[in-house]
Order: C-alpha cells, then sequence, then structure tokens
C-alpha cells in the first residue's frame, strides 16, 4: 500500500471565488490560475463540520469537460490530505448531475460505506474546452447542493484563506479503470473506489417507473424515438436505458458521446443551441420532413431537459405541470398520490392551476434547485421544476433530464395502453393541448440578453425597482405603451422565507404582476462566468378554451413591447435584440 504525507501551502485569498446558482463557475483559464481550485476546494472542506470531512466518503465526478480529470486528482489530493477516508469515482470521472445525488443517497461501498457528500464538477449548459467554461460545486449528505448558509461560508472562507492541505506525493489514480485503490497516510487508510457511472442510477430509475410498459411504446411500429445528449454526460447513460434496457435503436441517440468540449457547441436543450434535434423533429429554419413521434434533449450535466413532439415544443413549465398531473396514473413511484408540487419563481403558474385543482400543497421558491431539498426532506413536495428546462422529483435532490424523460414516456404509454396494435396514438400535442383545454394556457417566453456590461445590466434592475415604488406611474406609462394591456396590480423584488427552516432569500428577481395574472419578470443570472445576463420572463393566462391555440410570440407581443419600453431594455444594454428566446 502506497503511502503519503500531507503538504500544508500557504495560499492567499483570490478575489470572486462566490458560489452563484449551482456553484462556481469560471472560465478554463481562471481555474487553472495557481492555487483557484485548491483554495475553493480548501474553504469548502473548512466551511464543512468536521465529520464531513475526516473519515468521511466523498463523491467527486461531474459531466466530463475539459480540465475535469486534473481537477480530480487535484481534489483527490487534497481530500487525503484532510482526513477523508474514501472518494468515489465514476469510471472516467463522469457522474451525471442527477446520478451524483442518486449516489450520495443509495449507493454502499463495498465495505458498507454511504457517501457525506459531493464535489460535481460541472458548469452544466455553459460550453466547454480550454477557452470555455468550468465549474464546481458542493452537494451536501441529502444529496441536494448546498444551502445558503454553507455557500455563504465558503465564500467568506476564501476572502480569508491562508493555507491550504494537499497529499503531493499521492500518485495519480487510474480513474478509467473500475477498482478500489488504497493508500496510508498521517490519519489512516485512504481509498479511491472507481466505479460504473451509471448503474446506481439505472437501478433507481427501474424501481420508480414500469420500465416494461415503456419498452412496448418504444419498440411499438406506431412510435419513434430520438435523445440527444449535446455531446454532455447524459450520452454515458442514454444508451444503457433508452437503448439497452427499453429498446430504442441505437441511431434514435444523437450527439450521445460525452466531449470534454461538447463538439465545440453550448450543451444547452433549448430551441436555439439543440439545432440538429429540433431539425430533425420537425421544427426550426430546415426541418425534416418525417419527424419522430419525441424528442428530448439534454445539457452538459443531464439535469435539463427539453421534451418535443413532431413539430411541436412543450414550454418547460407546462411540461411540469403535465407531469404532475399526470404522475399517479401513469407512474408507479408516485401511485399512492403526491405529496406537495414546487416551481421556482419565474415559472409560469401552469402548476399551480394543477396544484389548485387537485387540492395539492404548493409552493413558490426563488431560482436554483437548492430550495426544493427543504421541501423535499421535510415530505412536502414530490414533483417541482422550474421554467429552464429542469424538471425533477423528490427520489433525489437535484433536477433529472433521464427522470424527466421517462416520466413523458410514462405518459404517453399509460394513454396509449390500448392504441399500440393499430389504433390513433395519444401524441405529445394531443396531450399538451387536452390539458390546455382543462386548465387552461399560460403563454410564456424567456428572453435572454448574454453577456451584457454588468453595470448597465445592474443599472437597468435598479431603474426597473425605482418604478415599483409607484404603480400608478408605472401604469401611466403603459398605457402610453399598449393601452390594450392591463392594468399592474402590484410590483415588488421577491423574497422568500423557507417554511423548513425559517431563512431568507431577498433580491430573488423583480416582479410586475398584473390584474389579469399575466406577469413580467426580471432577473441577473447566477451562473454566467462573464459579464451579466439579463433574464425576462413573460407570462399571460388563458382560461378561454377557444383561445389557447394561438402563436405563443405573436399572443405575447403586447407584454413584451410593454417589458422592452419599460425596462428600457435598448438604452441600457444597447441590444436591439435578446441572445435566445424560448
Ligand atoms: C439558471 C436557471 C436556473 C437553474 C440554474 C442551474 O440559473 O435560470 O433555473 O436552476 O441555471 O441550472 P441563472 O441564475 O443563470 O438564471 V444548471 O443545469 O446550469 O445547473
Ligand atoms: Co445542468
Amino acid at each position: 500500500m502506497a503511502s503519503f504525507t500531507v503538504n500544508r501551502v500557504e495560499t492567499s485569498p483570490i478575489e470572486g471565488q462566490k458560489p452563484g446558482t449551482s456553484g462556481l463557475r469560471k472560465k478554463v483559464k481562471v481555474f487553472t490560475q495557481p492555487h483557484y481550485l485548491h483554495n475553493f476546494v480548501q474553504s469548502t472542506f473548512n466551511a464543512l463540520s468536521t465529520e464531513n470531512v475526516k473519515g468521511s466518503t466523498l463523491v467527486v465526478s461531474g459531466d466530463g469537460r475539459y480540465y475535469s480529470k486534473d481537477a480530480i486528482q487535484i481534489i483527490i489530493k487534497m481530500a487525503a490530505a484532510n482526513g477523508v477516508r474514501r472518494v468515489w469515482v465514476g469510471q472516467n470521472g463522469l457522474l451525471s448531475t442527477p446520478a451524483v445525488s442518486a449516489v450520495v443517497r443509495e449507493r454502499v461501498g463495498a465495505d458498507g460505506a454511504k457517501a457525506n457528500g459531493a464535489f460535481i464538477l460541472t458548469a452544466s449548459h455553459n460550453p466547454g474546452g480550454p477557452n470555455e467554461d468550468f465549474g464546481i460545486k458542493y452537494n451536501m449528505g441529502n444529496g441536494g447542493p448546498a444551502p445558503e448558509g454553507i455557500t455563504d461560508k465558503i465564500f467568506e472562507n476564501t476572502k480569508t484563506i491562508k493555507e491550504y492541505f494537499i497529499a503531493e506525493g499521492l500518485p495519480d489514480v487510474d480513474i478509467s479503470a473500475i477498482g478500489i485503490s488504497n493508500f496510508s497516510g498521517p490519519d489512516g487508510q485512504f481509498d479511491v473506489d472507481v466505479f460504473d457511472s451509471s448503474s446506481d442510477y439505472v437501478k433507481l430509475m427501474k424501481s420508480i417507473f414500469d420500465f416494461q410498459s415503456i419498452k412496448k411504446l418504444i419498440t411499438s411500429p406506431q412510435f419513434s424515438f430520438c435523445y440527444d445528449a449535446l455531446h454532455g454526460v447524459a450520452g454515458a447513460y442514454a444508451n444503457r436505458i433508452f437503448v439497452e434496457e427499453l429498446g430504442a435503436k441505437e441511431s434514435s441517440l444523437l450527439n450521445c458521446v460525452p466531449k470534454e468540449d461538447f463538439g465545440g457547441g453550448h450543451p444547452d436543450p433549448n430551441l436555439t443551441y439543440a439545432k440538429e434535434l429540433v431539425a430533425r423533429m420537425g421544427l426550426g429554419k430546415n426541418p425534416d420532413s418525417n419527424p419522430p413521434e419525441f424528442g428530448a434533449a439534454a445539457d452538459g450535466d443531464a439535469d435539463r431537459n427539453m421534451i418535443l413532439g413532431k413539430r411541436f415544443f412543450v414550454t418547460p413549465s407546462d411540461s411540469v405541470a403535465i407531469i404532475a398531473a399526470n404522475a399517479v396514473q401513469s407512474i408507479p413511484y408516485f401511485s399512492s398520490g403526491l405529496k406537495g408540487v414546487a416551481r421556482s419563481m419565474p415559472t409560469s403558474a401552469a402548476l399551480d392551476v394543477v396544484a389548485k385543482s387537485l387540492n395539492l400543497k404548493f409552493f413558490e421558491v426563488p431560482t436554483g434547485w437548492k430550495f426544493f431539498g427543504n421541501l423535499m426532506d421535510a415530505g412536502l413536495c414530490s414533483v417541482c421544476g422550474e421554467e429552464s428546462f429542469g424538471t425533477g422529483s423528490d427520489h433525489i435532490r437535484e433536477k433529472d433530464g433521464i427522470w424527466a424523460v421517462l416520466a413523458w414516456l410514462s405518459i404517453l404509454a399509460h394513454k396509449n395502453k390500448d392504441n399500440l396494435n393499430g389504433g390513433n396514438l395519444v401524441t405529445v400535442e394531443d396531450i399538451v393541448k387536452q390539458h390546455w383545454a382543462t386548465f387552461g394556457r399560460h403563454y410564456y417566453t424567456r428572453y435572454d440578453y448574454e453577456n451584457v456590461d454588468a453595470g448597465a445590466a445592474k443599472e437597468l434592475m435598479a431603474h426597473l425597482v425605482k418604478l415599483q415604488s409607484s404603480i400608478s406611474d408605472v401604469n401611466e406609462i403603459i398605457k402610453g405603451i399598449r393601452p390594450d394591456v392591463a392594468n399592474v396590480a402590484s410590483a415588488d423584488e421577491f423574497e422568500y422565507k423557507d417554511p423548513v427552516d425559517g431563512s431568507i432569500s431577498k433580491h430573488q428577481g423583480i416582479r410586475y404582476l398584473f390584474e389579469d395574472g399575466s406577469r413580467l419578470v426580471f432577473r441577473l443570472s447566477g451562473t454566467g462566468s462573464e459579464g451579466a445576463t439579463i433574464r425576462l420572463y413573460i407570462e399571460q393566462y388563458e382560461k378561454d378554451s377557444s383561445k389557447t391555440g394561438r402563436d405563443s410570440q405573436e399572443a405575447l407581443a403586447p407584454l413584451v413591447e410593454v417589458a422592452l419600453k419599460l425596462s428600457k431594455m435598448q438604452e441600457f444594454t444597447g441590444r436591439s435584440a435578446p441572445t435566445v428566446i424560448t
């Protein structure tokens, strides 16, 4: 057994190591500066309680983006030096974000160990490569992202750090080969356990869904299927689940080989960046002529999902509402009922309407998955979602891209259980339109202005807050822009009091709430690595089922005009159009 000693390295604080919506995300060039990653990892160890470090079990893996392999070796050496007992690494350093959550919650090591926490190495939907982004975040023993109490502490530690500990002499571990390596250090034995990236996750999915009925759907000649991993880590799961377990054709998988640079693309599953899938599904500029019945895509770390039907886009806000409305009948895991549902504030109120009609507990939380975890741990929430292509449940404590696809396939399988021998297929579009007919439709769109000048973005937000002091002035301005738009009833900055631990999160987005239920929301992104990204969310409710079939950009045009003029978007940012419209 190789032995190692501990090196104490002097360091000094590095500016800007504040974790954002989901961890610390920066350019690779920033992360590879001397001490940069080390400072953040040591600051995290120092923010945790002793039992989560000394003698603990730590998962370290991620979406496989550029710099992950080096980062994993550094974190292993720092874990050893800080008295961690064992580090678990997915083969080749690959674990999707939901799989990390599943591993933390479910995996039992050969020696009976359970994980105390995890470092997830990902910048999610941001591009990867030597000139692109890297990221790191810490998840707790419940499998969910560290709450703000911990991330604030980490940030404070980064501002005062003087030293870190690393076992420089520990040899690099071969993370391409499954197996356990043992070492001995000053605190005793230290192990690195490299394990199969997908087996724990696949086992969990099989315990939630009825794979037999999904397989019947997928292998039926009436159905066709397509999945695009955008070269993210979802590819490591897609073949196992969709092809091996569920009988999909190999040709139904697009971009399912994980790549360090995501093939040069932007691993963000939306109508702009998932171009190939969008075309294959008969949407976009050069649509294929015979699209599949169902298509889906994932982001870099596979926690996001985009759901498409034949020539049809399902908004993520509708998706979570439809899953909630159909979960009990279609998904065995939920057969005894839902404990409650939750959405992030900017997500449309489609879920609210379902919750009301099914008499379910309902919660509205700030953006970012960490806020759902407390609700789930307290048994208050079963299904939740965000407008940003994030959907999930209390099976883990992260959003889960493949879970969302399996949920949709389950709903389709359930609705078509008597149709697969020649009857008319109930399609994705049918399900969504039926949902609108029952619950009404929330027209919804999001405008993203990426990489705008940070100062200008702040000024725009300050302008919007200032306007809120007089609603009558706001209504005056709006009447001048579009007299056909309803009056604003109230306006505020969203603030959240966690019903479980009472913690308060302020400044979580600027809201303008209209008398007819329409909403405008403005937020600054907390996941970018450069400049600022302004997100504008626009929503309008239509209850009349004869009016739910309009094109959403057309239906929302008056509100969009109000939002852009009220915020003085072009004046502040110099942008005449957003970078991405969803
Ligand atoms: C974005 C989304 C948010 C999501 C977060 C992390 O945050 O809006 O809903 O939880 O990304 O998702 P922001 O602060 O940029 O708006 V992921 O897949 O990047 O971990
Ligand atoms: Co992600």
